[in-house]
């Protein structure tokens, strides 16, 4: 195994072993496949929460809503983590990549389990919701599919974790680790604490599912559920934030201000994550209504403050390697000045705005004890969550993609004007949508609902005129989105099958 196969990137002078080049061009391919499933899903979504458009039928609208969630918020999302994983490790630390085999164990486990999670949705044998609150069930292969993705991940993170000891042991980098590894380190830490809770959740669930076992707790298993959903979210922050560092030095070379803190930061979400997932269940009867004060209160805020602190540190970085530039008259010159027209550099800008302005604030609102009865299944709820993991996260992988495609695919993005638009057109549309969403849900819009105005119940409830412009709003600025996305797939699988081969 000592014989791998490298080449080195003229670019960066990195040695890139194969078959970690493989496993992160199929990984992230497979992630692209899954987003377009999620996008076409997303197509039905909002055309039938728009009311005035009330597309799909009940039944069609729960199945396309449970594929949507798992083929976005799992698949594209840990696929194209996997592909980080490998990325930041084998390649950033210029290292040969530990146990390749358990590396594509880790594909095929998580192509198995996604497949046959998605087809029991598309079959109807799982209307359950990504959530899956018991006692909804769902066919028992639907949770085996997902605990095979869950064990094919965990492998990947010990591939990630055992290629860092060996670069360690063959002194591969010198110095500390790179902070974008370290974050992703970070990721994969929370990645294994995170999957075991979910095989905590999951197996007793496959096992009631498949008859072995009488009866769930439905409490508890929102409890355990959130232990590891809410942690997966973690996961996909740590993911990002190192995408917005290894962003900032891609397009404009940027150098941490403060490494330490930002390292610190990082920590802070390892250790403070888990019990942060109690927002999830603050309607519940279950915990005291002391504990969930103290909890969403104050120690809600240990992990809200490691995104505060990145998101400090990340636009300083940038500034300061953009005064470095020369950009050094008034305050503002080196923002004007900024490489706008690097679909990587708008990604990481819009990424960060969307992701703090409006997810993040969103989030520590909607979590504390007090509030969160009011805002509960209200559409804010998704409105917020799409501002922090797409136009947050799935932006931020976006983005990361334009520097991928040439060094590691090696082919020359096509359309490059083209490039150049998307992160505008996805982004700033999901923004307008995740507002309209959150304004539809101020007014009272229940969420996961085909019947909001209770059509089919003894009270009718109409919303007014308002609520039906915000519902509009979300559409159009929905159906841009949805367009953005597809010219993210269309350029990214263009440029694998058509873009120019770059040689040497
Ligand atoms: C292309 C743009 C997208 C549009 C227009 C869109 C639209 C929607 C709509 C209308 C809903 C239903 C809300 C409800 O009735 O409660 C929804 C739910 C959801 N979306 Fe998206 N979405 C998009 C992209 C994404 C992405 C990229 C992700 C994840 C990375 C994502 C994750 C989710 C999740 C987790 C749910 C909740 C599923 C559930 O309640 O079980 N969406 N989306
Ligand atoms: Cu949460």
């Amino acid at each position: 195994m000592s014989a791998q196969k490298f080449r080195t990137c003229p670019a960066t002078g990195l040695k890139i072993y194969s078959s970690a080049e493989t496993l992160i061009q199929i990984n992230a391919v497979t992630a692209i496949v899954f987003l377009l499933v999620g996008g076409l899903t997303a197509i039905g979504l909002l055309l039938t929460r728009w009311q005035a458009v009330h597309l799909l039928d009940d039944v069609l609208f729960y199945r396309a809503l449970t594929l949507h969630g798992i083929a976005m918020l799992v698949a594209w999302i840990v696929f194209f983590e996997m592909a980080i994983l490998y990325f930041a490790s084998a390649v950033l630390l210029n290292c040969r990549l530990a146990t390749p085999f358990i590396g594509w164990l880790q594909y095929i486990l998580m192509l198995v389990g996604a497949g046959l999670t998605a087809v029991m949705i598309i079959l109807g044998q799982a209307d359950v919701m990504f959530t899956s609150y018991v006692p909804l069930q769902a066919a028992h292969w639907y949770y085996l599919g997902i605990i095979l993705f869950a064990v094919g991940a965990i492998l990947g993170c010990c591939v990630f974790f055992g290629t860092i000891g060996l670069a360690k042991h063959e002194k591969t980098y010198e110095g500390s680790m790179p902070l974008v590894t370290y974050g992703a380190m970070c990721a994969a830490i929370i990645a294994i604490l995170t999957l075991a809770t979910g095989a905590l959740t999951f197996i007793p669930t496959w096992l009631w599912a498949a008859g072995l076992i009488p009866m769930m707790d439905a409490e508890l298993y929102r409890l355990m559920f959130w232990g590891f959903g809410h942690s997966t979210q973690q996961i996909n922050v740590c993911a990002m934030v190192a995408c917005w560092y290894l962003l900032g030095t891609l397009t404009v070379g940027a150098v941490p201000v403060n490494e330490k803190v930002s390292r610190a930061a990082f920590a802070l979400y390892v250790l403070f994550i888990l019990i942060a997932s109690e927002h999830h269940v603050l309607v519940d009867p279950g915990l005291s209504a002391a504990h969930k004060t103290w909890n969403t209160g104050y120690f809600m805020h240990l992990a809200v403050l490691a995104s505060m602190i990145h998101a400090y540190s990340c636009p300083a970085a940038t500034e300061v390697a953009l005064r470095k530039k020369g950009y050094t008259k008034g305050l503002f010159e080196w923002l004007k000045k900024a490489p706008w027209g690097d679909p990587g550099f708008s990604s990481l800008w819009i990424s960060m705005f969307g992701f703090g302005w409006i997810g993040g604030i969103t989030g520590v609102i909607y979590g504390t004890e007090q509030l969160n009865i009011i805002v509960h299944n209200t559409l804010r709820i998704p409105g917020h969550f799409h501002a922090t993991v797409v136009v947050g996260t799935t932006l931020a992988f976006m983005g990361i993609t334009w520097y991928v495609l040439p060094l590691i695919f090696r082919r020359e993005v096509i359309f490059p004007g083209l490039a150049r638009i998307q992160p505008y057109l996805f982004g700033v549309s999901m923004c307008v949508f995740s507002v309209a969403m959150i304004m539809a849900g101020v007014s009272g819009v229940s969420r996961r609902s085909w019947d909001m105005n209770g059509m089919d119940g003894p009270f009718q409830v109409d919303f007014g005129p308002m609520t039906d412009l915000f519902l509009a709003i979300m559409g159009v600025a929905g159906i841009l989105a949805i367009l953005g996305g597809a010219l993210y797939v269309l350029l990214a699988v263009g440029t694998l099958l058509i873009g120019k081969k770059i040689e040497g």
